[in-house]
């Protein structure tokens, strides 16, 4: 748990070493809890990724995304609360604040301590986020660089309770190929596109076809004016085109195949605030 953009899913995909969830630098990139399932001999563990706690941001899908993480709270034996680095801000209050009502262990994990400069600043803070809440540990960690996981799983381990393995231990996500497709090409949106763009995108797999050689899948581009068309189109189809490689290379990878992927930009005014749009959309619990 966390706000956005602390690296909540950059820590889920080195934990898992595998990406299941992706990332950007802009804020608001996760929308919906992602599970990712980590069976070690004995252990296994299900890692709960949930979108960034925030309240500038008021739209339907904006509350979707709050409640998809508060309601995580409920659901699982532990919570690691991420901030980043030596920030603390209102979010961050917010945060802190919905993680009262929460009666498991709280593990409070200081992210990105590989860019923090001046690192006699660290104890101090520590000291100070004491105040908040009840950590059961604090941990400075960088998901980036990997520096601290394995402390951060022993932790994780200690608390976890006994119980039978819920899944096979090869299974990784309980998310389907198509959702994970459709969040590849809605990643490659979100890093190439400007600060306010990512933001009015969603992506639908309208056919996901599995042949012996291949997959082909058609998926529609949703934004929410024709000036955002053109933008995600670019200049002479440049764009889109640079989207449709990137995100089919990734598919590849994870289908372990050859993938077709067409891609097509449609406008529908307001989706992100339109509770039908959004439920036809996959935004939906
Ligand atoms: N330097 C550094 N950057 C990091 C680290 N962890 C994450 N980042 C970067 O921080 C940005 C946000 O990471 P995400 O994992 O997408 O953050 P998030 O908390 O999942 O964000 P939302 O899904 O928007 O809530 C990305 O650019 C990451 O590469 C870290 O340990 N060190
Ligand atoms: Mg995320």
């Amino acid at each position: 748990m966390g706000r956005p953009n602390v690296g909540k899913s950059t820590l889920l995909n080195h934990l898992l070493g595998q990406k299941i969830s992706i990332t950007s630098d802009k804020p608001q990139t996760t929308r919906h809890r992602i599970t990712g399932i980590d069976t070690r001999e004995n252990h296994q563990t299900i890692f709960v990724d949930t979108p960034g706690i925030q309240n500038t941001e008021k739209k339907a899908i904006n509350r979707y995304m709050n409640r998809a993480a508060t309601s995580t709270l409920f659901d699982v034996d532990i919570i690691v609360f991420i901030v980043d680095r030596l920030v603390w801000s209102e979010e961050d209050q917010l945060v802190v604040k919905s993680l009262a009502h929460a009666t498991c262990p709280i593990i409070l994990a200081i992210n990105k301590v590989d860019r923090i400069v001046e690192k006699n600043k660290l104890l101090p803070h520590i000291q100070e986020l004491s105040r908040h809440l009840r950590w059961t540990n604090i941990v400075p960690i960088s998901a980036k660089s990997g520096h601290n996981l394995e402390e951060l799983r022993q932790i994780i381990n200690k608390h976890l309770p006994e119980r039978p393995h819920l899944y096979d231990a090869d299974q990784i996500t309980d998310r389907s190929e198509r959702f994970m497709a459709a969040e590849m090409i809605r990643e490659k949106i979100m890093r190439q596109l400007g600060q306010e763009l990512p933001y009015k995108v969603a992506v639908e797999i309208e056919s996901y076809t599995q042949e012996p050689e291949i997959v082909r899948i058609d998926a529609l581009i949703w934004v929410e004016s024709a000036g955002q068309k053109k933008i995600i189109i670019g200049q002479s189809g440049d764009r889109i085109k640079k989207i449709g490689i990137d995100a089919r290379h990734d598919i590849e990878k994870m289908t372990e195949q050859k993938v077709m992927l067409k891609l097509w930009v449609k406008v529908k005014s307001s989706w992100s605030d339109d509770d039908r749009m959004l439920k036809s959309l996959g935004y939906d619990e």
